[in-house]
């Protein structure tokens, strides 16, 4: 079995060179293991949990191998040619996300601690294949992994991006797809900015109008929608099903137009503006001293939380600029006390941090150059780092980067990679972050094609940012890694920035 595949085996190392995020520790075996037909991926012990674990993987290999892989819960691995995945042994100093992968040239076997570190490793396993394993039509192989055994956990608990999906509408399938991507790179939050200006994009039972009439539109005349409460939570689960944690921002008590257009008396003169589909911030705010907004504001938040597993609700709170900003720290007090009689966790853009913030509210840095993330750290507060100039995805790569936006400055490929959390904030330490976060507004982002464009390659950066050691990371070694995810990329049909930086294969 091994003689037929050791002729390859530099093109078979390449794979363990070349993974995304770079594991903790690394070690090189000879030889290599071959995925056969009769491969049985085999769960340990036995449950539900693991069985979804096993078919999850078993669903990413059969496209390309053509092979059956059978998925065998609680069974030994005592056959050669076998994948095993198990918690049994795992050691819980890998916490909830660590593994350990033993490749050797008679079986592959996973460990964690959790079934999500199984998930993590899972993503692994699948890189040491060759590229060609993530296609959907069959492939002629060999499928073989180079021998090795990795450790491996996460630097930071929280890994994700953000897509905004009021300024332009997206689909439940193309959120779907965008959250597959984000679990092969081992993130672990998806953050979904669900109002806006433009556009109110999940169906609220209490107050209907929302999404029925302030859905209805989008940026510069798209096309409006919003998620059923079903298909919300169907996105939630499915994100779930990939140890991905839905984070639901509703936007206040500005970018809220949408939802002014739609009930008149969440206005102070009780007059519904026009719906709005142009893109210009800091316009619109809630009537902040009336008592009913913060009925709304309650309904609002039990139903969504409601479908919501996960314990956050992003309450937005940027760029308030027609809120009094007496009114817009009160506002924030009270918000953040709705949200935790909720049983939830308030996060919000930095600007929250003007006012008081309650025990676990968490703060999510975006603009440097103000003192505001400082000043959410004294209150005692942890801090997602998503930092314009260096993580929104929104921004330009190049000049002529057709998309995108340029405020806050190119992010071209190593720029987006080239930085580190905690130098960006005075005074902060590694405790003071939860992790990182990629936003994607859209204002002139509107297909999946564009929202891949933005995000990849960028992305995988954030990704190793957000999991790898923070020691030994040089753009120089890492450029070399992400050209060997070109292939990868266009095996999953994902449109991406052939940046010039970048020595692709
Ligand atoms: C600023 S970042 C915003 C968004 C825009 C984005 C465009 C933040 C909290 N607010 O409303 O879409 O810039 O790059």
């Amino acid at each position: 079995m091994e003689a037929s595949i050791n002729n390859s085996s530099a093109a078979i190392r390449t794979t363990l060179d070349n993974l995304i995020p770079i594991p903790v520790s690394v070690k090189v075996g000879i030889g290599s293991f071959n995925l056969l037909p009769d491969t049985h991926i085999t769960t340990q012990p036995e449950s539900a949990e693991l069985t979804n674990i096993g078919q999850y993987l078993a669903d990413k290999l059969i496209p390309a191998t053509g092979y059956k892989l059978r998925v065998s819960p609680g069974a030994s691995a005592a056959k050669a040619g076998n994948i095993t995945l198990t918690t049994i042994g795992g050691d819980p100093a890998l916490g909830d996300e660590g593994y350990e992968l033993t490749v050797t040239t008679e079986q592959v076997k996973l460990t964690a601690y959790k079934p999500e570190g199984l998930f993590r490793g899972i993503q692994t396993i699948r890189q040491l294949l060759p590229p060609s394993i993530e296609s959907s039509t069959v492939q002629p192989g060999p499928w073989i992994m180079p021998t090795c055994s990795i450790k491996d956990t996460p630097r930071f608990s929280w890994r994700g991006s953000m897509l905004d999906v009021a300024r332009h509408f997206f689909q439940a399938d193309e959120v779907k797809h965008y959250i597959d991507l984000l679990a092969y790179y081992k993130m672990n939050r998806f953050h979904m900015h669900l109002s806006d200006d433009q556009g109110w994009r999940i169906a609220i039972s209490s107050w209907p109008k929302l999404a029925t009439y302030g859905g209805s539109t989008a940026t510069r005349g798209a096309a409006g929608g919003y998620y059923t409460q079903a298909e919300y939570a169907d996105i939630v689960a499915y994100a779930q099903s990939r140890y991905i944690t839905v984070i639901p921002e509703i936007d206040m008590p500005g970018h809220t137009n949408a939802a002014l257009a739609s009930y008149a008396e969440l206005n102070c003169n009780e007059v519904a503006p026009a719906l709005y589909t142009g893109t210009e911030v800091g316009f619109s705010t809630l009537c902040v001293e009336d008592e009913k907004t913060y009925t709304f504001i309650d309904d609002v938040v039990r139903e969504i939380m409601a479908l919501t597993p996960g314990g956050y609700f992003h309450i937005g709170g940027d760029e308030s600029k027609s809120t009094a900003p007496s009114d817009y720290v009160r506002f924030v007090e009270l918000v953040q006390n709705i949200v935790k009689d909720h049983n939830t966790q308030a996060i919000g853009w930095e600007e929250i941090a003007q006012g008081k913030l309650l025990p676990g509210t968490i703060v999510q840095q975006w603009n440097l150059g103000n003192d505001l993330a400082e000043r959410a750290i004294k209150q005692g507060a942890k801090l997602i780092m998503s930092p314009a100039s260096k993580a929104y995805l929104d921004m330009k790569y190049t000049p002529s980067t057709p998309l995108g936006q340029d405020w806050a400055g190119l992010v071209e490929v190593n720029t987006g990679y080239d930085w580190e959390p905690t130098a960006q904030v005075k005074g902060i330490i590694e405790s003071d972050i939860l992790g990182v976060e990629a936003p994607l507004w859209t204002e002139n982002i509107e297909t999946l094609g564009d929202i891949e464009m933005m995000a990849f390659p960028r992305l995988q950066g954030y990704a190793e940012i957000g999991w790898s050691p923070a020691a030994g990371r040089h753009w120089d070694e890492y450029k070399v890694r992400l050209a060997a995810h070109a292939l990868r990329l266009e095996a999953m049909g994902v449109a991406y920035y052939r940046s010039p930086l970048v020595p692709w294969e």
